[in-house]
C-alpha cells in the first residue's frame, strides 16, 4: 500500500524501482521497452490511434461490462448491486457487436495485418465473455470474434495463462454460485 495507494492490481514495479498502475500504461511501458515496440504499438499514426481506441476499450468497456458481473456474481470481490449488473449485461452486447464488425470479413487482427497490443488486451476480456455469457446464441451472431478468439486461444501462451478456452451454455445469472 506504501508503494500503490490505490490497493489495485495491476501493479508494477521495474528493476530500477519504476512504479505504475493501470493496465495500459503497464502494457504500454514493457511493449515500448522490448524489441517489439512498433509491431505492438503501431508503426503510424493512425494505426497507433486504432491500437489506444482499442485498448481503451478493454480497459473501460470490458472491463466494464464482461469482468465487473463475473467479479460480482462470481468471485465475490464486490458486493452484487443488481442495476449495474443487468447494465453491463446489456451493453455487453454492444461490446461485441462492435467488435464483430471491426472483424468484419474474417479479419484475423483488429489493427493492421499483425498482432498489436489492442489484440492482447480485447483478447484477454474475452476470456470472460466466452466463458460466461457468449451462449451457443451470442456465439452465433458473432463468427467473425468467435474465430478470432478461437485463434488466440489455440497459441500455448493463451494456454499457459488462461487455460483452455470454455464456452458457456447458459449466460451467467445474478445469483451464480462460485464456479
Ligand atoms: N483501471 C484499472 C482497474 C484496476 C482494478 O480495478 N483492478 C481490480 C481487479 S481487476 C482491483 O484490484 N480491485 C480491488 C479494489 O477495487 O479494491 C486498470 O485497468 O488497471
Amino acid at each position: 500500500m506504501a508503494k500503490f495507494p490505490l490497493g489495485k492490481v495491476p501493479a508494477f514495479e521495474g528493476h530500477d524501482g519504476f512504479l505504475l498502475t493501470e493496465s495500459t500504461a503497464i502494457a504500454s511501458y514493457v511493449a515500448q521497452s522490448g524489441p517489439k515496440a512498433d509491431q505492438l504499438l503501431g508503426r503510424d499514426v493512425k494505426s497507433q490511434a486504432l491500437i489506444k481506441q482499442w485498448t481503451s476499450f478493454a480497459e473501460g468497456e470490458m472491463f466494464q461490462n464482461a469482468f465487473m458481473p463475473v467479479a460480482m456474481a462470481v468471485m465475490k470481490f464486490y458486493p452484487m448491486n443488481e442495476a449495474a449488473f443487468d447494465r453491463h449485461v446489456e451493453n455487453l452486447e454492444k461490446d461485441v457487436k462492435a467488435l464483430e464488425k471491426a472483424l468484419e470479413g474474417g479479419k484475423k487482427y483488429l489493427v493492421g495485418d499483425e498482432v498489436t497490443m489492442a489484440d492482447l488486451m480485447v483478447v484477454s476480456f474475452m476470456y470472460y465473455i466466452t466463458k460466461y455469457f457468449a451462449d451457443a446464441e451470442m456465439r452465433k451472431t458473432a463468427p467473425n470474434l468467435m474465430a478470432y478468439f478461437e485463434s488466440f486461444a489455440a497459441v500455448p501462451e493463451y494456454k499457459k495463462y488462461f487455460g483452455e478456452a470454455e464456452y458457456c451454455e447458459k449466460r451467467l445469472a445474478k445469483d451464480a454460485q462460485k464456479q
